[in-house]
């Protein structure tokens, strides 16, 4: 068998180094020349654990090419990018560009498979049109499925391998062909069903984990009222056999967790309540922190503060920011005149224009330090060794990350959201 992968990003990445490391010949294929020409050169655009050593073997042992146009195979894997537009709405023009631009090379009997997270429906209604213009009939002469990734960025290898897959085709037979091919790297369970399906299933899951942040962060606020720490409360309740409450914080990141719940919502905005209303919870998290953040100087009487950011990228130990929580937490503070520093150790060039190059720089002088992702750098942290100038900082931590009893002892002020206790 020989792949094409077309989108080399977080996902078209480590998909197609994966099967080229289980002995499949995959050529990958991005628009964006700079990252095709780094990933040539084995230097990685993207940070993921165990992928730098898996790109040299696949590239040394001649089973992974890189280009920025696709090339004739017998499987296609689209896994580019379905964000959304600023008024919600899907924008799948990446599934229908990156669908056209393989048509030329189809061949009888050539299976296309798309891992990108979409709206139900995307399958049929927008990649079965661009496809049929290939002459091949559907379902005899060219296969189609939807295998959507289930990978949590960090522990991508590890969830590629042993996680269960959903792999729904256009027909049985595409199914059942996209089975037997991801068999040869995952060893989880391979369930199959309808495309349809499947593209529902996956934005179940994402759905399913955002619903249940906002209750997080909804009890978070109510917690704060009266004076008990959500983060105690929700552990405790988690030793109930059927409870399952995930844990609050500064907002919801990322490119899935905080999209694709939009997707449902476009689809049937008179039915989608409770999933629309969770993500607006969510999506004013920045705010209620920004808020917090404005309490807690003014009772210090301090009105137009320092403050820094500890952690610009959307969750700990990863080096994406896109949507992250820790931006919005910025522009809030910058809104009600405080100003701001920021440091991540994830992110290596400079990326936002708070950004100082060491934590030391960040926290020079400033009146409050704000955890808003749990890098494990900043868990390490000795508070007795952090500088910060002449006065100490009042520390707010949005994720329960940082060893409450060592910042105080090192002299700290501390606090955490869904902490109404001081
Ligand atoms: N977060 C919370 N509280 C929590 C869990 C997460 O506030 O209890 C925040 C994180 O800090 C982060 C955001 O939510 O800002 C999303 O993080 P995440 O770790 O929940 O998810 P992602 O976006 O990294 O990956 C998710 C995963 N989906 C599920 O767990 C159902 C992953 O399996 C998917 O493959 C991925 O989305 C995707 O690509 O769709």
């Amino acid at each position: 068998k020989n792949i094409c992968v077309v989108g080399l990003g977080y996902i078209g990445l480590p998909t197609a180094v994966m099967f080229a490391n289980s002995g499949v010949r995959v050529h990958g294929v991005d628009i964006n020349e700079k990252a095709v020409n780094m990933i040539a050169n084995k230097q990685l655009h993207i940070e993921e654990n165990g992928l730098q050593e898996r790109l040299e073997q696949a590239i040394d042992e001649g089973m992974f090419t890189v280009s920025t146009a696709p090339t004739e195979a017998e499987v296609y894997i689209v896994a580019v990018p379905s964000p959304i537009n600023p008024d919600n709405t899907a924008n799948l023009e990446y599934i229908r560009q990156a669908t056209a631009s393989i048509v030329p090379y189809l061949q009888k009997g050539a299976l296309v498979i798309l891992e990108s997270t979409v709206p139900p429906k995307t399958v049929e209604n927008v990649m079965l049109p661009e496809l049929r213009k290939s002459n091949l009939v559907l379902g005899e002469e060219l296969f189609v499925s939807h295998s959507p990734e289930r990978v949590i960025p960090g522990k991508i290898f590890e969830e590629l391998i042993n996680n269960d897959r959903i792999v729904g085709g256009i027909t049985p037979k595409s199914a059942e062909m996209t089975k037997e091919l991801y068999k040869t790297f995952v060893q989880g369970e391979i369930h199959l069903t309808d495309a349809t399906t499947a593209e529902l299933v996956k934005v179940m899951e994402n759905t399913y984990r955002d619903v249940n942040i906002a209750f997080a962060n909804e009890l978070a606020k109510i917690a704060e009222t009266i004076d008990v720490d959500i983060w105690e409360a929700i552990r405790f309740a988690n030793f109930h056999p059927r409870v399952n409450i995930h844990t609050p914080g500064p907002g919801v990141g990322g490119h899935c967790i905080a999209v694709d719940p939009w997707f449902l919502v476009e689809l049937s905005p008179d039915k989608a309540d409770i999933i629309k209303k969770s993500r607006l919870t969510n999506d004013g998290m920045p705010k209620f922190t920004a808020q917090k953040a404005k309490m807690l100087l003014e009772e210090q009487g301090i009105e137009n503060g320092k403050v820094a950011i500890l952690g610009l990228a959307f969750k700990g130990n990863v080096d994406d920011m896109r949507e992250s929580p820790s931006t919005e937490v910025i522009k809030e503070l910058e809104n009600i005149g405080l100003t701001v520093t920021s440091f991540d150790p994830h992110i290596k060039e400079m990326q936002h224009p708070t950004q100082k190059e060491s934590l030391g720089q960040a926290v020079q002088d400033v009146d409050l330090i704000i955890l808003t992702t749990d890098h494990n750098e900043f868990k390490n942290i000795n508070p007795e060794m952090l500088n910060t100038g002449d006065t100490k900082p009042l520390v707010l931590d949005t994720k329960n990350a940082l060893n409450r009893d060592k910042w105080e002892r090192a002299g700290f002020r501390f606090f955490k959201l869904g902490d109404g206790k001081h």
